[in-house]
């Protein structure tokens, strides 16, 4: 069965290919549904060609597998969606889930939960890895110990191991987040990324998408990335000092739910709602309230349950003697003031299940 109930209603590229008017005045926002793997398509196309855009799983499964899901850190809006697109596919096919997660998006502190589920044995792990190299090793040997491994959201460096890779299209959001920045701010000027902190497959390829666009662009000044290591009041306190140093700041791509978070407060007690343009990645209910308030101007957010479910199929299928495919993209959808009550508001992601 193909796994497609999780509706897709991206807007992505498409919405932001038009003046953004169109996708902020007050007709309703274009929804256009694109492929995941045709938003693949801005980065190779050979890379589109093989990534696949859902997973086929069988309708059951054949015995009560035991999973376990190690989120990239408790408590983020975005692992809980996908958390809540787990639990559903594994009650579904008749598999066990169990969820852990570290206080911090920090490798120190996911290794020993990684290290604790693998001495458990399950049959399955769906992990976001907090970084591309030190979680290599722990992931690598619990592949090597017979247990399934699939990436959810993030990878490693050398993820041969792993039966799937399933991710968004991270460096088409990137260059999205640029796309809806020039048509925010159409006279050009200083841009910067707000980011989580290098290592991490996702930011770093939606910050790569942002940052060859803009680059590509006369019109705007690149004034780098700066690291608030997914601390809100870290990534306010940068972009207040950053404003200080350049008070003309067009632009910020916020690159994930918490640096989007503190950049608008940021933003906001600089009193520059009004000249900085926000692009956030991501959907928590804090960064809605944000774009509601004007502060924000465009959210990327991502299919996280989709990420789930497609997490479970994979890791089933694989149980069950079929091949997965090894990578998976799944598309985003461009919430704006507009359509954040109409087709932008099922993107919004879940605090539970
Ligand atoms: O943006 C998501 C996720 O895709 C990224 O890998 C880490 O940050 C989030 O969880 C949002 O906080």
């Amino acid at each position: 069965m193909t796994s497609s109930r999780i509706p897709r209603i991206t807007i992505g590229l498409a919405c932001l290919a038009l003046p953004l008017a169109a996708c902020t005045n007050s007709k309703p926002a274009p929804t256009v549904t694109v492929t995941a793997g045709a938003a693949g398509g801005s980065s190779s196309a050979g890379a589109a060609q093989a990534t696949a855009t859902s997973v086929t799983a069988p309708a059951k499964a054949s015995k009560n597998y035991n999973l376990t899901f190690i989120q990239g850190v408790a408590g983020d809006e975005f692992y809980i969606t996908m958390q809540c697109g787990i639990q559903a596919e594994a009650s579904k096919l008749g598999v066990s889930v169990r969820v852990q997660g570290p206080q911090k998006f920090d490798p120190t502190l996911q290794r020993p939960i990684v290290d604790s589920v693998v001495s458990s044995k399950p049959d399955a792990i769906l992990i976001a890895p907090t970084d591309v190299s030190a979680m290599q090793a722990p992931l690598q040997s619990a592949a090597q110990a017979g247990i399934d491994v699939v990436l959810v959201d993030t990878t490693v460096k050398d993820p041969s191991f792993a039966t799937s890779q399933i991710a968004s299209d991270n460096i088409g959001g990137g260059k999205a987040a640029f796309e809806a920045i020039k048509t925010l701010a159409p006279e050009g000027g200083k841009v910067m990324i707000m980011s989580v902190d290098p290592g991490i497959s996702t930011t770093d390829a939606r910050a790569k998408g942002f940052e060859d666009a803009v680059k590509a662009d006369s019109k705007y000044q690149y004034l780098g990335i700066q690291y608030s290591h997914n601390d809100p009041a870290t990534a306010s306190n940068l972009i207040s000092s950053a404003l200080q140093k350049d008070p003309d700041i067009v632009g910020v791509f916020a690159a994930n739910l918490f640096s989007a978070e503190g950049t608008a407060t940021g933003v906001r007690q600089a009193g520059k709602q009004n000249q900085v343009r926000i692009v956030g990645f991501d959907a928590g209910p804090n960064q809605v309230k944000a774009l509601r308030d004007g502060t924000v101007q465009a959210l990327v957010a991502q299919q996280p349950a989709a990420i789930g479910q497609y997490g479970v199929d994979a890791a089933v299928a694989k149980l069950e003697g079929q091949q997965p495919p090894a990578k998976v993209q799944t598309g985003f959808t461009v919430i704006t003031k507009d359509n954040v009550d109409g087709e932008g508001a099922q993107a919004i992601y879940k605090s539970d299940c």
